[in-house]
Parts: C-alpha cells; structure tokens; sequence
C-alpha cells in the first residue's frame, strides 16, 4: 500500500502547548524518505485549518516560524480554510471543553483526507499534533472502514466524555467520541462515519485513569491491557491478543499511537507524561508484532512535544523510528 503522510500541526486539544511543533520535528526525521526506502510510494500533506493560524494560539511567539517542511513527491499541501466561524475559544464551551470548534475544524479537514485516502487504497499516517486529531481520522476511517477496529497506545484512556473530563482537554476524549459516548458525535465530524464498537478496542499501556473513564471501560467492556499484564505476559503475547481483539470481524484496524504509552525516561519530550510506562524495547516489540501480521490499516502518531524534549529531539527520535518500524 502507498501511505499518504498527514502532518496535522494542531495542539490546542492539549493543556500544555507545543505539540503543534511534533510533525515538524518528526518528519525532520528523514521520515518521508525512510518510508520510500521500506518500497512504499509516500506522499505528504499538510493539514491546517485557517491558513495555519489556529495551530495554537498559545506557543508560536515562544517556537517561532515553522521550518519548511518537506514536500518532495507531494501534491501539494493543501492548507485547507475550515470557512468556520469559532463559537468557542480558550474559555470553553458549555461543558467547558477548550478549544472545542477550533477541534472540530481541524478534525472535519482531517478526515475528508482520511476517508479519501483510505477509499484510494492507501495507508494514512497521520502525525500530530495532540489526541484530539484522532477524531478527524476515526471520524474519516470510519466512513469509509464499515466495521473499523482500533488499538489504542496510551498512558491515558482517552475516554473521558465533555461531562467527565477533568481537565476540559479535547485531548482527552477521543476514544469516547469515536464510540459515539460524547456529546459530539462522530458523524458531526464527517457525515456517515459508523460508530465503533467497543468490541473491537484494545487499549494498550493505559496506567492514568480517571473514573468516568473507569466507569465506560466496565459499562462497554472494553479490553485495557493494563502495565501489570505486559510485564507478566510480554508484549508480544498481549499485542497478539489485540490483534485478535481490534481485528475480530474488521475490514480495517487503526492504530492510534500516543509516545506517552513509552516511558518518559525515553520519550520526555510529551505534555502529559506518566511514569512507568513502556520501555522502547517494549515498544519496538510490540510495533514488530504489528507489522509480521500485516492487519494494520492506517496510524495516528500523536503527542510528540518538542518544546519539552530533551536534547538532540530524543522524543521525535525515537517517534520517527517506531513509525518506520511498523513499514519495515
Ligand atoms: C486526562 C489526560 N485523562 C484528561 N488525558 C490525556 O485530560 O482527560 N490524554 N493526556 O492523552
Ligand atoms: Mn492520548
Ligand atoms: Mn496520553
Ligand atoms: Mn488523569
């Protein structure tokens, strides 16, 4: 399959500023050309709503202009105009999520190229950017995927609904909103997009839990392979069993990879780190099994913050060659 790269430098679902910066940084990797050495045909877009003057409103006086980015065999970027005027800012919305419509822009541009790429035959990945761009790519796979199965690598649960969350973080609800347990529903985000079934989730590496989420984790008996079941059955084993789980009747399995699933001894470079996480050992284990059973269909990578890695970009390192990892 060829894979259409999706740089979305949108961080304003997250509480901490600078994931905007994490596409810039990974795909500085040398990604766009380490994933042509795998054999694949890769092409790159941009994806911003407004211009690109909605990445955040909070952090490009501190980082500066964005670096060009990389283009080669591109279409051409397509900074797409959301032609929407914001309800909501930075004080929330009724529920007092932050930045709701500025998400929901950016999602609805998201998955128009979700759901058109998925439709072509190809693998999106999709680099982020904070959690909450997962919407837009669930919202646009999920069109187009009648019967999509999902892993989830998180030290979060992403299950939070707009009535639970803690933190009024659109970063923190995503998995909630493609079960269509949210107030925002996923066909708002694109028009016949199926909600997933809980049946078909597999969460891997949550260890930061909050009780709503508890609560939908029990009532929907969605499968969490929590730290303590890694470490006494292996990695590889519980990713076999995801596997089974996400693919279980599936024309389609995402994976949604948020870096603070690793352990910020390795992947400082993260908003909202948890300690004892995954190892990269781990991770490049798990990422192995994933590409030998050859089900996964399209990625997120999400939650790389520049502004907080450590030195030589350690975090978009490291981000890069797990990504690589799951093409060769
Ligand atoms: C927390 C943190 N559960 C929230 N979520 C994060 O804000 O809802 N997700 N950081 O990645
Ligand atoms: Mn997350
Ligand atoms: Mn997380
Ligand atoms: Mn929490």
């Amino acid at each position: 399959r060829d894979v259409e790269v999706l740089s979305v430098p949108f961080g304003l679902g997250a509480g901490v500023s600078g994931s905007e910066h994490g596409p810039e940084a990974v795909v500085a990797e040398n990604l766009l050309h380490r994933l042509r050495a795998s054999g694949r045909r890769v092409r790159h877009r941009i994806i911003e709503a407004d211009g690109g003057a909605v990445r955040s409103k909070r952090s490009s006086a501190v980082f500066g202009a964005p670096a060009p980015v990389d283009r080669s065999g591109d279409s051409g970027g397509k900074p797409g105009d959301a032609g929407c005027a914001f309800r909501s800012g930075a004080n929330g919305g009724p529920e007092g999520m932050k930045h709701e419509a500025e998400v929901l822009a950016i999602n609805m541009l998201l998955a128009k190229e979700t759901a058109e790429a998925a439709k072509q035959g190809r693998f999106p990945l999709v680099i982020g950017g904070d959690h909450s761009i997962a919407i837009g790519s669930l919202a646009g796979l999920a069109s187009h995927y009648r019967k999509l199965g999902v892993i989830w690598f998180d030290a979060h649960a992403d299950l939070n609904t707009e009535l639970t969350s803690p933190s009024g973080n659109m970063h923190g609800i995503p998995l909630a909103v493609g079960l269509n347990r949210s107030r925002l529903k996923l066909a708002d985000v694109w028009r016949g997009a199926m909600p997933l079934r809980p049946e078909r989730m597999a969460i891997v590496a949550a260890r930061d839990i909050d009780p709503g989420e508890k609560e939908l984790i029990r009532e929907a008996g969605i499968r969490l392979f929590a730290m303590k079941e890694i470490r006494e059955r292996g990695i590889e084993r519980v990713m076999l069993e995801a596997l089974h789980i996400a693919g279980n009747g599936a024309d389609g399995v995402h994976f949604s990879f948020d870096i603070d699933s690793v352990d910020p001894l390795e992947a400082p470079g993260t908003g909202t780190p948890v300690p004892e996480g995954l190892t990269s050992h781990e991770a490049y284990a798990a990422f192995g099994v994933l590409r030998r059973a050859g089900r996964i269909t399209s990625m997120d990578a999400v939650e790389v913050n520049p502004l907080l890695d450590g030195r030589g970009g350690r975090t978009a390192k490291l981000a890069a060659k797990l990504i690589v990892s799951l093409f060769k």
